[in-house]
């Protein structure tokens, strides 16, 4: 029992809510209120997340919970192995209003739909007012989103980029985008210069908070997926300026250039490292944004590097968001492509000949990340040219990615990288044979297929894969004005050798272990 006086608030804070500025602890009662968190097995394991991302997660709460009772607020903190532990969130905000009194629940808005539901029936039947305040902690507002969505028969994210960067005026030069153009894409797709290697990484050494996280993720979760070895994540405020100020100063000015390599055994590049700060409140988006622009101003960086970076967080980032809640549910059952096979078992295992997967998994496996182009060329590609069924790939990246939370994860998988929404987020499928692996990253050189050859048990898979996938698909998108070269090309093969492509693929498919899920689960 806590010593504040009866008639106060009881504030839940969630594990991915670590911001001092949360809308649910705004009007916070020093004397009468109790803020609740709670470890729990039910978000544990709604996924069976990476244990990176469970110990970054009870570590990070554990450290804000301290950092609340310092201030003087009362903290009702409940760990994973408390005796009591109801072991779901509605469960612990229930075991609260037993054990003590209060006069009503103040809750920030939750990131996913499935507990934005619960927290709904939640206050139908709760007996006592309840408090659902919308989560600021993102630059567009749900209202402002559906406002910009509203007219568009398509939402492009690069429309929807520059009117967030005229209405926060970031890299603005009077009415115009700095540097006269809105987008340097163009300059950032630098294949990695022989001989050239990323700077070394100065990770966050574990706290004795984040030692015993890992310690109680290595007991309790023993059989989730991922190693606990290299945990580097920041946990505190603190810790992610500091990681993010040594990414600003050292690492901005190239990340541009190198936005889209890959090298193997290199897990950071010269990435921001910040998504699973910014995504469970460490970090404020738009702050981020500013310094990065700030690094630009000071002359620091290039505008390539700063632009690019900026619009991963002010447009991706803020967009992503504004498609879950605008298409959530809805968009969690789209299957555009019709996928329908198993996702192979070597995307848990990593045991594939495959040299750039066989990299992406064991870099995932240690370190509950890959960067961007790991996620979307390498094995979203794989998954989408396999047609793997969309909810076995949220499967897989929602469970060994520390930053993944469903709003941020499905329309990236969905969308993005898979095509499952048929053209919500991006306006073709990102389909891709070796050759883009081969010129983006040193992969192919030590893999032990060809990436030059085009069919045969020796030649590439996504080689073997690429033009059956269109095949397959020309229904659902033999239409699409931006696929019109490849089908054109396809197109030119003739039938005979078109049929021959198709059957390589299926074979591929089957050789690789996506193969057909019993009709039940499509
Ligand atoms: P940087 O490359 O340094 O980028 C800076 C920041 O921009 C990131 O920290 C992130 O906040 C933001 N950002 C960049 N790209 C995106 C994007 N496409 N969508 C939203 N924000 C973006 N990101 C997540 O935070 N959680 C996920 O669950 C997630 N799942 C993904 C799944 C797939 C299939 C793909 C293709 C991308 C996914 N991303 C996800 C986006 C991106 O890969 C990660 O944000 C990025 O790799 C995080 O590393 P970083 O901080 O080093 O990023
Ligand atoms: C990711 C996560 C995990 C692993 N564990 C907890 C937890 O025990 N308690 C908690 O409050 N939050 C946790 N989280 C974050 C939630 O899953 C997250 O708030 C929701 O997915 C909404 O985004
Ligand atoms: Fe990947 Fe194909 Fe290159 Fe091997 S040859 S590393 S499978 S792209």
């Amino acid at each position: 029992m806590s010593q504040v006086e009866e008639g106060g608030a009881l504030r839940l804070v969630l594990g991915d809510q670590l911001s001092d500025g949360l809308a649910g602890l705004n009007d916070l009662d020093l004397a009468r209120d109790v803020v609740l968190m709670a470890e729990v097995q039910d978000e544990a394991t709604y996924v069976q997340h990476h244990k990176q991302k469970i110990a970054l997660t009870f570590a990070a709460m554990r450290a804000y919970a301290e950092r609340l009772t310092r201030r003087g607020v009362t903290v009702r903190y409940v760990r994973i192995d408390a005796p009591d532990n109801s072991q779901s969130i509605i469960g612990e905000l229930h075991r609260a209003l037993t054990d003590e009194t209060f006069a009503r629940v103040v809750i920030t808005e939750p990131g996913e739909l499935r507990l934005a539901q619960a927290f709904a029936a939640f206050a139908a039947t709760a007996g006592l007012p309840v408090d659902i305040r919308e989560d600021r902690r993102f630059i567009c507002s749900h209202a402002r989103f559906r406002r910009w969505a509203a007219d568009k028969r398509q939402l492009r994210m690069e429309y929807f980029y520059r009117e967030m960067r005229r209405e926060t005026g970031l890299l603005m030069d009077g009415a115009d985008p700095e540097g006269g153009r809105w987008n340097f894409d163009a300059e950032n797709r630098k294949k990695l210069t022989k001989g050239l290697r990323p700077p070394h990484r100065l990770r966050t050494a574990p706290s004795a908070i984040t030692q015993g996280a890992i310690a109680d993720v290595a007991r309790l979760f023993p059989d989730h997926f991922g190693d606990l070895d290299d945990f580097g994540w920041p946990t505190t405020v603190e810790e992610a300026e500091t990681a993010l100020e040594t990414f600003l100063t050292r690492i901005l000015p190239a990340f541009g250039d190198w936005q889209d390599a890959m090298a193997h055994g290199e897990p950071w590049m010269w990435h921001g490292l910040v998504s699973t700060a910014i995504n469970m409140g460490l970090l404020d988006p738009l702050d981020v944004c500013r310094r990065a622009e700030a690094v630009y101003r000071a002359g620091a960086a290039p505008l390539n590097a700063v632009e690019g970076f900026i619009r991963q967080i002010l447009g991706w980032r803020e967009f992503v968001r504004g498609v879950y809640w605008l298409k959530t549910p809805e968009y969690g059952r789209m299957n555009f492509l019709e996928a329908d096979r198993a996702l192979p078992w070597f995307f848990w295992s990593g045991e594939t000949d495959m040299a750039c997967v066989a990299d992406v998994v064991s870099i995932t496996r240690a370190h509950a990340y890959a960067h961007h182009i790991q996620r979307l060329m390498v094995t979203g590609n794989l998954a989408m040219m396999l047609g793997v069924h969309p909810d076995a790939v949220d499967d897989w990246y929602m469970t060994v990615y520390a930053d993944a939370y469903e709003w941020v994860e499905m329309p990236n998988t969905r969308g993005m990288a898979t095509f499952a929404d048929g053209g919500i987020v991006g306006s073709k499928p990102y389909a891709a044979s070796g050759a883009y692996i081969q010129r983006m990253s040193d992969y192919c050189g030590g893999c032990r297929y060809d990436v030059k050859g085009k069919s045969g048990d020796a030649a590439c898979p996504f080689n073997r894969l690429y033009w059956g996938f269109l095949e397959r698909n020309r229904s659902r998108l033999g239409d699409n004005p931006r696929l019109a070269m490849p089908y054109r090309t396809l197109d030119s093969f003739g039938e005979t050798r078109r049929a021959a492509l198709l059957a390589e693929s299926e074979e591929t498919r089957l050789a690789l272990g996506a193969i057909p899920l019993p009709q039940a689960q499509h």
